[in-house]
């Protein structure tokens, strides 16, 4: 006989599909954004025997009608017939229309599957079938605009299921929903979607290095905070440099993020969760740590019962995004205590950085409003990183 079910015992979502790994540059051609991403984490966590304690869940095409809730028809149309062999001799030039995009015969099968997985487990957690899920999905979706793909990114994952449970499911009682975006890159599209949106509150924390970091300009700024009704309802904290590691993001989860969650209660919390952030990531510059991103995790579960969703977004260290998945895995899973420590102190930036958020936001969030303590402030800091003309990293000790 089968020994009972553990009534404590976490039902944590798992998503992979290898048909996800299909979506490939058309020469074979190397690029950062590849099926081995994928594969690479799968691999990770079979080896940890993670998808036995899992509920695993293979991908489903997301329908035209949910991904219509937030792209435009001509941009569902494009992504929908991109593949199909009467496009063969115009994929290249099509793809360079874009910024940062490649298509394939396997791009338009992979972007349903990934948008369609990430609304499948939202909709599972929503329900209470799920506690949590991890989805493994590739193309990624936080840059898609309504009419546009951008950054490797064809159809907007998070953003398609966000809409799914606010507009298709509201008997599911999904009224407030937290998006994190910690993909080291500002998720422009979904910031854009929900701009206006009370219903999501988006949350932000990437590289803007004054507006130069991808995919650069104003929009990654901590000045946009929502509109309309929207106000307040957006909140990005853009790093000044690079080098940003666990104790600058922990700062700003203990400074930011959790007091606004706290005081917002979502229901449900989507994680735009990209691992280009990690340390050794060739694209990124930052160096979260695998019990980092743990510690990021753990302090989300406090809110919304525990209902989260992570989506995978960018990570080009095949390494570094599989243990840190594992990481997080375990964590979801609750199995065991998380074993780590963080060395250093944040940045003299971060300080600023968290300062300026706060004062930005304070007028929606009175939790922001109070002062920080002096002792935790620039005496705290460590002296930021500054590359020359030259490309060497010096360290700015301020005001001898
Ligand atoms: N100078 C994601 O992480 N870099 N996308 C282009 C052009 C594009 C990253 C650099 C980076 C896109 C999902
Ligand atoms: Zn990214």
């Amino acid at each position: 006989m089968e020994a009972p079910e553990d009534p404590r015992r976490r039902r944590v979502g798992l998503l992979y599909d290898e048909r996800m790994c299909r979506h490939a540059t058309p020469d074979g051609e190397s690029h950062p954004e590849n099926p081995e991403r994928i594969r690479a984490i799968w691999l990770k966590l079979e080896s940890e025997g993670i998808p036995q304690r899992c509920v695993v869940l293979r991908a489903k095409e997301a329908e035209d009608k949910y991904i219509a809730l937030v792209h435009t028809q001509s941009h569902i149309k494009l992504i929908r017939n991109i593949s199909s062999k009467e496009f063969d001799s115009q994929r290249l030039r099509i793809a360079s229309k874009f910024n940062s995009i490649y298509f394939n015969k396997g791009s338009s099968e992979a972007a349903y599957l990934a948008a369609g997985s990430v609304v499948e487990v939202s909709e599972k957690v929503a329900k209470g079938d799920l506690d949590s899920a991890i989805a493994i999905v590739r193309p990624p979706g936080h840059h898609a605009e309504s009419d546009e793909a951008m950054g490797f990114c064809l159809f907007n994952n998070v953003a398609i299921a966000a809409n799914f449970l606010l507009n298709e499911r509201p008997e599911l009682g999904i009224r407030k929903i937290l998006i994190v975006d910690w993909d080291v890159h500002h998720g422009n599209g979904t910031q854009n979607m929900f701009y206006k949106d009370p219903r999501v509150l988006f949350f932000s924390i990437h590289r803007f290095d004054f507006g130069s970091f991808y995919p650069a300009g104003d929009g990654g700024s901590y000045c946009m905070v929502g509109e309309g009704a929207g106000a307040g309802y957006n909140i990005n904290v853009p790093w000044e440099h690079g080098q940003c590691g666990d104790a600058d993001y922990l700062a700003v989860w203990d400074h930011v993020l959790l007091p606004v969650a706290e005081s917002y209660n979502p229901d449900i919390i989507l994680i735009s969760a990209g691992f280009d952030a990690a340390v050794r990531d060739p694209l990124g510059g930052c160096c979260i740590t695998p019990y980092g991103y743990s510690l990021m995790l753990k302090k989300l579960m406090g809110f919304a019962q525990g209902k989260i969703v992570m989506t995978l977004e960018g990570g080009y260290n095949l390494n570094s995004i599989a243990n840190s998945v594992l990481a997080c895995a375990k964590v979801l899973l609750e199995e065991k205590p998380l074993v780590g420590s963080i060395e250093v102190q944040p940045f003299e930036s971060t300080w600023r950085v968290i300062q300026e958020v706060r004062h930005e936001l304070k007028t929606f969030w009175p939790a922001l409003a109070v002062e920080l303590p002096q002792n935790v402030l620039a005496s705290n800091g460590r002296p930021c990183p500054v590359e020359d003309a030259h490309g060497w990293l010096w360290f700015k000790f301020a005001d001898f």
